[in-house]
């Protein structure tokens, strides 16, 4: 018989996209309840899937597509740099749209997909915890801070128990040698989906989004505390990571930060002083 846990009304935006994409499957099969949401419907949809279209820009398709909703995952909005008016309209005005529709519709927990673009700017041979100062890389990486100072408020205002997750990069396998130090399976992430949507005692957390990388330059114990117990690790995939890596050119400046490529463009600083 499905339990309250099962079928409560958990909403999760951006489904169409990447990570939406790697891990609906999985969480199908944890929350009955889930219903997946984007602007347009994902081409693969299954029959058993529920799915409501909305334009988080919208206040008034956010409040419809929040009505009821338990907890919500926001993943929806620009997943790479963008213009300013592209971050403004989806990262900025669609983060708000969600967390003032959630606080409307008393939904209890929100899940934000933060990004480690929040932290780009750290060397790369600094290791770094969540309660460091942001230091954003780019025009996304900003709007993934303002999504986390956004849960803040909300968490401290207005009770909800929120979660963010400085999401590294997401994926089968790490893609390249920066990604060793930052790679998260689909399955580490949903676990870290779970205890945002789960733990009792969850008020406003900061996790890092990463799977149990040797390479990695993240303190995550905050989630460990949490009961994060990633299955995965980077370095099982270091041969991939090592062939990929030989076919990109180096990277001046990305290469000594932890955003990477974020970091080098349109760079105009003198690299000594920016940090490393
Ligand atoms: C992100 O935040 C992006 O959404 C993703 O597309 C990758 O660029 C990832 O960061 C990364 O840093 O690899």
């Amino acid at each position: 018989m499905a339990d309250a846990k099962s079928t409560r009304r958990i909403v999760f935006t951006g489904a169409a996209g990447g990570i939406g994409t790697m891990t609906r499957p999985l969480l199908a099969r944890l929350y009955p309840g889930l219903v997946l949401s984007d602007r347009v419907e994902p081409a693969d949809l299954q029959p058993h899937e529920t799915f409501v279209s909305a334009d988080l820009t919208r206040p008034d398709e956010v409040a419809a597509l929040l009505a009821g909703a338990d907890s919500v995952i926001h993943l929806g909005g620009h997943s790479v740099e963008g213009t300013w008016d592209q971050i403004l309209q989806a990262n900025i005005i669609g983060c708000y749209n969600v967390f003032e529709a959630a606080r409307e519709a008393g939904v209890k927990r929100v899940i934000f997909a933060s990004s480690n673009h929040a932290i780009g700017f750290y060397p790369r041979r600094k290791r770094i915890g969540t309660d460091v100062t942001v230091r954003p890389d780019s025009r996304y990486g900003v709007s993934k801070a303002f999504g986390e100072a956004l849960g803040a408020l909300y968490s401290d205002k207005h009770g909800i128990a929120v979660t963010c997750l400085r999401i590294g990069n997401v994926g089968p396998l790490p893609l390249d040698v920066r990604r060793l130090s930052i790679w998260i399976s689909p399955r580490d992430l949903v676990q870290l989906f779970q205890i945002g949507l789960d733990h009792p005692d969850l008020r406003y957390e900061i996790f890092y989004g990463a799977s149990d990388n040797a390479a990695g330059w993240w303190d995550n114990s905050r989630a460990h505390r949490f009961g994060y117990r990633p299955r995965d690790k980077a370095e099982d995939h270091r041969a991939h990571a090592e062939a990929e890596q030989a076919k990109i050119g180096p990277d001046p400046v990305g290469d000594l930060f932890q955003g990477g490529g974020f970091c080098s463009a349109e760079f105009t600083n003198d690299v000594k002083r920016a940090g490393p």
